[in-house]
């Protein structure tokens, strides 16, 4: 058994409209804690992040609301390093994307402390490789990527003293939107993009057992980020951006029980909740569901063996 913190972080201001805010109450409301303690864990809900000033940061007229970025990013990354150093699995209830910029830069920091490479599995529509000269919008929640990929242009606006993670340990999994120079910086940088083609090619568990594999052969940590829109809008409404084609509910369900199998997850990220444009709490119950099964919950007992 896990003893989990759960971390709120009410940022909207990373996407380009409001309601990401209310995410974090949302998922609270669906029972997160409850369903976590019921499987066994021992569950700690630190409540919400309190961004910390970033008025150091200047205002940039590609970087939308750089300053509110950079103060989630900031107190997430001492959060999240701050849970993880205890032994504990953080779980960031988002929020927006761009929060992703501090989850993942404090679980680099403690993959630093523990010596072990830190590998992210990004389950998203999108890949969120821009960067402020190549976004089409300026929505910092398309840029989480990019930064601590180590794009060199965030550096002088955003701390450049983040550990990176490298690309060719970054797996993006159904994939469906991408922008035109996103697509070049991708590829350049070499991250591994199943895109929804390679998923409806492939299957989900032939993927998922080839990500895991890698991570193991190195004992990785694995930091998992879902973004709502992975799934199809059907089953997942609740989201600003939705793009049809998106996962199944089974095909969610596979990845946390082949995730939970593998016992590799260091800390998870649940992002993009819109909970206003919501469908009576549908999607905030999905995600609920899919982090059940991420840390335990299954249909049947059955023998262990190799996935
Ligand atoms: C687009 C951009 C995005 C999430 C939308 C969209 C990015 N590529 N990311 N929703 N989660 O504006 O950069
Ligand atoms: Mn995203
Ligand atoms: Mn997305
Ligand atoms: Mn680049």
């Amino acid at each position: 058994m896990k003893t989990i913190t759960l971390i709120g972080a009410p940022i909207e201001e990373g996407s380009g409209r409001r309601g990401a805010a209310m995410g974090p109450t949302a998922l609270r409301i669906a029972g997160i804690d409850t369903v976590l303690a019921e499987l066994g864990h021992t569950v700690h809900d630190e409540g919400d992040v309190r961004p910390l000033p970033a008025r150091d940061l200047a205002h940039h007229p590609q970087a939308n609301n750089l300053q509110m970025v950079g103060a989630f990013a900031r107190a997430l990354n001492d959060a999240v390093h701050d849970a993880a150093r205890k032994g504990h699995v953080p779980i960031i209830l988002g929020g927006d994307h761009a929060l992703s910029m501090g989850s993942v830069s404090g679980m680099a920091r403690h993959a630093d402390d523990v010596g072990r490479p830190l590998f992210v599995l990004w389950l998203d529509a999108h890949a969120d490789f821009n960067s402020p000269t190549t976004s089409p919008s300026g929505n910092m929640h398309g840029m989480p990527v990019a930064f601590f990929c180590g794009e060199a242009e965030f550096a002088p606006i955003l701390a450049s003293d983040r550990p990176l993670v490298d690309p060719k340990r970054v797996y993006q999994i159904g994939i469906r939107s991408v922008d035109a120079r996103e697509r070049e910086e991708i590829a350049e940088h070499g991250v591994n993009v199943y895109d929804m083609r390679t998923v409806d090619e492939m299957g989900m568990a032939h993927i998922m057992r080839q990500i895991l594999d890698e991570v193991r052969a190195v004992n990785g940590l694995l930091h998992v980020s879902l973004d709502v829109d992975f799934m199809d809008p059907e089953i997942a409404p609740g989201v600003g951006t939705t793009v049809p084609g998106g996962a199944t509910f089974r095909e969610a369900h596979l990845i946390m029980e082949m995730l939970c199998d593998s016992d590799l997850v260091s800390s998870l990220d649940v992002v993009e909740l819109n909970p206003f444009l919501d469908d009576r709490g549908k999607s905030a119950r999905i995600l609920v569901e899919l982090t059940a099964s991420l840390f335990g919950r299954r249909i049947l007992d059955r023998p262990t063996r190799s996935a």
